[in-house]
């Protein structure tokens, strides 16, 4: 198996955000989980490290700025563990029910992290990936660029300070942006950079541009509309993040996105291991910040629509994939989309 041949061979979709610190990621799979959701698709919105158990708590650990003695290989597996725990439990399901999986970051992190920025053996940790992956690979991946290290430092340190990874320095950010393009050279069947440098709509304009083909061709799905994009351009962060009160000293600043917050508990708490009511007793209360948000499946529950658009789906050829045909789709059993209303926010 090689990186550039990444068709899973399941009914789901999976497209991978990827790119440095603050390049608008989040901001964009969030507003493609809006328009899926609402063309009644069965979305799951996950972030890496996260979107488990295991993987929120090993979250805390790698991003918490208090574990700064963490070895570099140490960091690389506490990634690869992370990341097999949420294939394996969510992302395989996911696929082999015919969701829409949106990940903000995935394999190409860890060869731009691990690899280019902290210099481990890019081939090491390309088999590292592998292992991890289970076979499992994304059908597309956006390459979020802006037009410096700074500029995505400073957006995404400017709310809630700093984790351990942000605080490497400029020169390990640098490296890891020159990686991403790199990575993205060599996958130009995969990968697709997209600048995230103006306003927010003009990225997902672009954005789509990239996905759009393949969620047409699998499930009928029209493009956003104007209104869609006015609306992603008035979206404002609220102060601080909301992502509630404790400190959890993760971060310089004392904010809560990464470090042992009970969020990534809270996400995945109600999980079951065969997949089918994993989101049960996932529920949200306090409709909170892009952190507690992250990791979280959604899916619409509007069964019926949900058919349709597989049904559309069903028929038609996967572009992306040298034309390769999906089989059908359907549910066994129906659990998954239902259980998914608990982890609503
Ligand atoms: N990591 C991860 C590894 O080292 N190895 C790995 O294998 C993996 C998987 C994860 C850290 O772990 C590292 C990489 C990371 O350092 P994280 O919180 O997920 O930590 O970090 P990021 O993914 O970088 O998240 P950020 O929040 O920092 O950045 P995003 O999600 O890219 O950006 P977003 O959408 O939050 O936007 C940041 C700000 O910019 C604004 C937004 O409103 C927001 O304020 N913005 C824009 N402003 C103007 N124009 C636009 N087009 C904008 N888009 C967004």
């Amino acid at each position: 198996m090689t990186w550039a041949s990444s068709a899973h061979g399941l009914p789901g979709v999976f497209i991978s955000f990827e790119g440095g610190e603050g390049v608008g990621k989040t901001t964009q799979i969030r507003f493609m989980e809006s328009v899926l959701k609402k063309a009644g698709l069965d979305v799951v919105r996950l972030r890496e490290p996260g979107g488990t158990t295991v993987g929120e708590n090993l979250r805390s650990i790698v991003l918490d700025a208090k574990n700064d003695m963490l070895n570099d290989r140490a960091e690389l597996y506490i990634y690869e563990a992370a990341r097999a725990q949420i294939v394996a439990e969510v992302i395989r399901p996911a696929l082999e029910r015919g969701a829409v999986v949106l990940c903000d970051r995935f394999v190409d992190s860890t060869v731009a992290y691990q690899g280019y920025g902290r210099g481990l053996d890019p081939a090491f940790v390309r088999q590292a990936n592998e292992f991890a992956c289970q076979g499992i690979l994304p059908d597309v991946t956006v390459l979020l660029t802006v037009d410096s290290t700074a500029m995505g430092l400073r957006r995404a340190t400017r709310r809630l300070g700093a984790d351990r990874l942000e605080l490497a320095g400029t020169e390990f950010h640098q490296r890891v942006n020159e990686g991403f393009k790199q990575i993205a050279a060599e996958h130009p069947e995969r990968i697709h950079v997209v600048a995230s440098t103006s306003t927010k709509s003009a990225a997902a304009r672009a954005v789509w541009d990239v996905v759009g083909g393949v969620l047409r061709d699998a499930f009928g799905v029209e493009p956003p509309t104007e209104a869609d994009y006015a609306r992603l351009d008035k979206l404002r962060r609220r102060p601080g993040g909301g992502g509630g009160s404790g400190s959890r000293g993760g971060r310089q600043g004392g904010g809560n996105r990464h470090g042992g917050s009970r969020d990534g508990q809270r996400h995945e708490g109600g999980q079951r291991r065969d997949g089918g009511q994993r989101r049960e007793g996932n529920q949200r209360r306090d409709g909170g910040s892009k952190s507690e948000q992250q990791g979280e499946r959604t899916s619409r529950g509007d069964q019926r629509n949900n058919a349709g658009a597989r049904g559309r789906r069903d028929s038609r050829s996967r572009g992306m994939h040298g034309g390769a045909q999906r089989g059908t789709n359907e549910r066994s059993n129906g659990q998954g989309a239902a259980g998914s209303e608990g982890a609503r926010s």
